[in-house]
């Protein structure tokens, strides 16, 4: 009764609405938790199909690594800063961002910029010696140095990085002591703090750059505990498992991340010496011995056997190689380690270095190519060593075949789709191979080249080296390291982890197609023991097709040494000009004239030397159709300095002010004029005085002189211009041991031979062009 009265009226209306406000309440929630099951379900569902793949991946990992564990992901990465990372990155992905663009690739082609038209300062230096290689003066690139350095070194060094300090070349020309990467004192006061507030550019130079396996280790000094910077060592471990977590992305773009490998045979003594790339000491008391032991490798051999087999050094590439991205389906390697008596612990480190830090997928194989090593230590034990790591085989030549001829021995055995060639005294970096698998794959006919970084001979520390820096040569093709411009660099907006084009490549250190090796004729068999055949394979990339590249992302240190440590089976000095004088004539065309007018005149003469036999080589070169060499210079090295001439033009007789003319087979004199051809000479690099193909030819007997056709080869076509302070303005006959030279007659009509005077004008010659002194 009570409640049907509230019901009627207005109290039935509000009842209405109370109960309608009740049921949509109710419904609301309902919806509500509905959704939030929905999202929930979804992330779950995520979540285990992320730790599915996760987990599968970690173990297909595990195995292939079985006996080196894989870097463990640093506890201190919070869960929630993995997942934001890989949120960003499936972004980018997502977003189509593709790795950004190498340097100056253009849209159709990728990897290239244009060199041609570049405009570095190249300084050049006067002084060769054609034996010697000198080192180069340590030149870093600073915003607002415009200039370039070139690099011409012995030991090929390229130049460590030294704050902005050019360090000079010793009179010995080897490199000047470094300042090497020191360990913070013991009674550091640094934490993992202080370590944070390194500027970058100092961390580089004080090796805090560090590339750490077992995360969240402490360096224990004393009471000081330093640790390695934590955002570096975060990076690694984050991108490791990014990777691992984004296996679905891969599959739909193809592309990932740099695989951030670094593992260790045991965990890492954080103070053994020459850890994390820093300088190792000798203790007073080993100091002798230490000498001792130098020319065991002409190194610090008793510093190598203390330092680990598999240190840590520091990760030298650049910050922006972070984010760039590779391909999912990169092609195999097989590493290719030729050596002759090597030092067993370099060597060790050389191969550890390989496994530890190459992500085991592409590694088909190490191939250790013993080239009749004379050492014990190198046969059975380095045969037991080897045995606990399936992926190294030991090729063991019969007799001694030197490098180049090692090298084809290996690259025969391989099973890789790349070969990647290695001196066997380096150490690779972090994240060295796929950046260089990569370009090849990109393209089979880049051959690519890592940067390659100090380890200094004396102390062993890992020393980076200037960005921008690219292998070129010198007359007489004699190789070195030559700097970007910091003009050329921001007019072509290089940055500084793009790939760069390189003139040619140091030798040591470059992956290369296998199938593409052997279709440019890989090296040349002719070549003999070491030396030259970096040059050789170098024109022949680029002459037949292919490219060569710097990849600023791939970095491996590699010991330069002052001297060689093993025997020359001939004369180094014969063999290296040998093989150099191959490499010209298959390769150089005209310009091979240069080449031996720096210093090689001797090597035109066949009965000094035997060069041997070009035929095949030159087929090789017209079966390929490469290009000219005057196209390479042009296009891949126009700062070259190649005219094809000392003098030209017209030759002008001080005494009788007329010039010489060559008609009807004879030599006689005109009134100066530009215009006629038969006043036309030129003085070239074999020094021969020459019209088209007839040269002007020495009658010593005759005290006179014929015109015959030019050949290089022969000495009384040799004339010396400019060499001689007393007599530069005359033309000396080369071939005769009472100076000769060249004298107009004072009625300005014949010319002849006479004893040279100084003083005479009418021995005096000026052509109108001078290319060269
Ligand atoms: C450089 C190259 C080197 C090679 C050389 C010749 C770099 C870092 N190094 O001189 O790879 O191109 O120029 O032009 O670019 N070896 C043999 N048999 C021999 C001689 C040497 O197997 O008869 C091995 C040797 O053990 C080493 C490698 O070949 O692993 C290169 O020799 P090197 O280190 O003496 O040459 P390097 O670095 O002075
Ligand atoms: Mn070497």
């Amino acid at each position: 009764m009570k409640v049907s009265k509230y019901l009627r009226g207005s109290g039935r209306f509000l009842a209405f609405v109370f109960v309608a406000s009740v049921l949509w309440l109710l419904f609301d929630m309902a919806a509500l938790r509905l959704s939030i099951t929905d999202v929930n379900g979804q992330l779950m569902k995520d979540l285990v199909l992320k730790e599915r793949q996760l987990d599968k991946t970690q173990k297909t990992v595990t195995t292939n690594l079985r006996r080196y564990p894989v870097q463990k992901v640093n506890p201190d990465v919070e869960a929630s800063e993995r997942s934001e990372q890989f949120r960003r990155q499936v972004g980018e992905v997502y977003r189509g961002k593709k790795p950004r663009r190498m340097n100056g690739e253009k849209k159709a082609k990728p990897g290239v910029h244009d060199l041609a038209g570049s405009d570095p300062k190249v300084d050049v230096d006067q002084n060769q010696n054609p034996s010697v290689r000198k080192i180069s003066p340590i030149h870093k690139v600073t915003p607002g140095i415009a200039t370039e350095k070139e690099v011409l070194a012995k030991t090929k060094a390229p130049s460590p990085g030294q704050d902005g300090k050019h360090t000079k070349l010793q009179s010995n020309g080897t490199i000047p002591p470094q300042t090497p990467p020191k360990r913070p004192p013991k009674d550091s006061p640094q934490d993992a703090n202080t370590f944070q507030k390194i500027e970058p550019d100092a961390l580089k130079h004080a090796v805090q750059t560090i590339q750490i396996i077992n995360k969240g280790e402490s360096v224990v000094r004393g009471n000081v505990t330093a640790k390695p910077p934590q955002h570096l060592v975060n990076a690694s471990s984050i991108q490791t498992r990014e990777l691992l977590n984004s296996t679905s992305v891969r599959k739909k773009d193809g592309l990932h991340k740099v695989m951030n490998l670094d593992v260790t045979i045991k965990p890492r003594d954080t103070d053994a010496p020459g850890q994390f790339g820093w300088a190792a000491e000798v203790p007073l008391d080993d100091l002798e011995e230490s000498k001792r032991r130098w020319s065991e490798g002409y190194f610090n051999v008793f510093l190598s056997d203390r330092i680990p087999v598999d240190r840590a050094i520091p990760d030298t590439r650049p910050q922006e190689c972070m984010q760039n991205l590779v391909h999912d389906e990169l092609p195999t390697t097989s590493v290719i380690f030729c050596f002759v008596d090597e030092v067993w612990s370099t060597l060790l480190r050389s191969v550890h270095s390989v496994l530890n830090r190459s992500p085991p997928h592409l590694l088909k194989e190490i191939l250790l190519v013993d080239d009749c090593s004379t050492k014990d230590y190198l046969k059975e034990k380095l045969d037991a060593y080897m045995a606990q790591y399936p992926k190294v085989r030991i090729i063991r030549l019969k007799e001694r075949h030197g490098l180049i001829r090692a090298r084809l021995a290996g690259a025969a055995e391989a099973k890789g789709d790349v070969l990647t060639f290695l001196d066997s005294h380096i150490e690779c970096n972090v994240g060295w191979l796929e950046p260089l698998l990569d370009r090849v794959h990109i393209d089979r006919r880049k051959v690519a080249c890592p940067v390659i970084e100090v380890i200094n001979d004396k102390d062993m520390s890992y020393v980076m080296v200037d960005n921008f820096q690219r292998g070129i040569f010198k007359w007489p093709l004699v190789f070195g390291w030559s700097t970007l411009s910091t003009d050329y660099i921001r007019k072509n907006n290089i940055k500084v982890s793009d790939p760069l084009r390189c003139p040619v490549m140091a030798g040591g250190l470059f992956s290369i197609d296998r199938k593409y090796f052997y279709e440019l004729g890989a090296y040349d068999p002719g070549l003999d023991v070491w030396g030259g055949e970096n040059m050789e394979i170098s024109f022949k990339i680029w002459m037949c097709g292919g490219e060569i590249e710097i990849i600023p992302c791939s970095r491996v240190g590699h010991i330069f040494r002052g001297e060689n440590p093993y025997a020359f089976p001939k004369d180094r000095q014969k063999t290296v000009e040998r093989n150099l004088a191959r490499v010209a004539e298959v390769w150089l065309d005209e310009h091979k004239e240069i080449f031996y007018g720096h210093g090689y005149l001797h090597l035109l003469d066949k009965n000094l030397i035997d060069i041997g036999n070009l035929t095949e080589q030159i087929q090789l070169r017209k079966k390929l159709q490469c290009k000219s060499f005057k196209w390479y210079v042009e296009n891949v090295y126009p700062e070259l300095e190649a005219p094809l001439a000392k003098a030209e033009g017209l030759v002008f007789n001080v005494g009788t002010r007329k010039c010489l003319v060559q008609e009807k087979g004879s030599l006689s004199f005109g009134i100066c004029d530009l215009s006629k051809q038969s006043q036309h000479f030129s003085y070239s690099w074999v020094r021969t005085l020459r019209q088209n193909n007839t040269c002007v030819s020495a009658q010593v007997a005759e005290r006179g002189v014929a015109l015959e056709a030019c050949d290089n080869t022969k000495p009384h076509l040799r004339w010396l211009h400019k060499s001689n302070k007393i007599l530069a303005e005359h033309l000396i006959a080369e071939t005769h041991f009472q100076h000769l030279c060249l004298e107009a007659g004072s009625e300005g009509d014949i010319v002849s031979l006479k004893p040279c005077d100084g003083s005479s004008p009418y021995q005096k010659w000026h052509f109108t062009h001078y290319f060269a002194q």
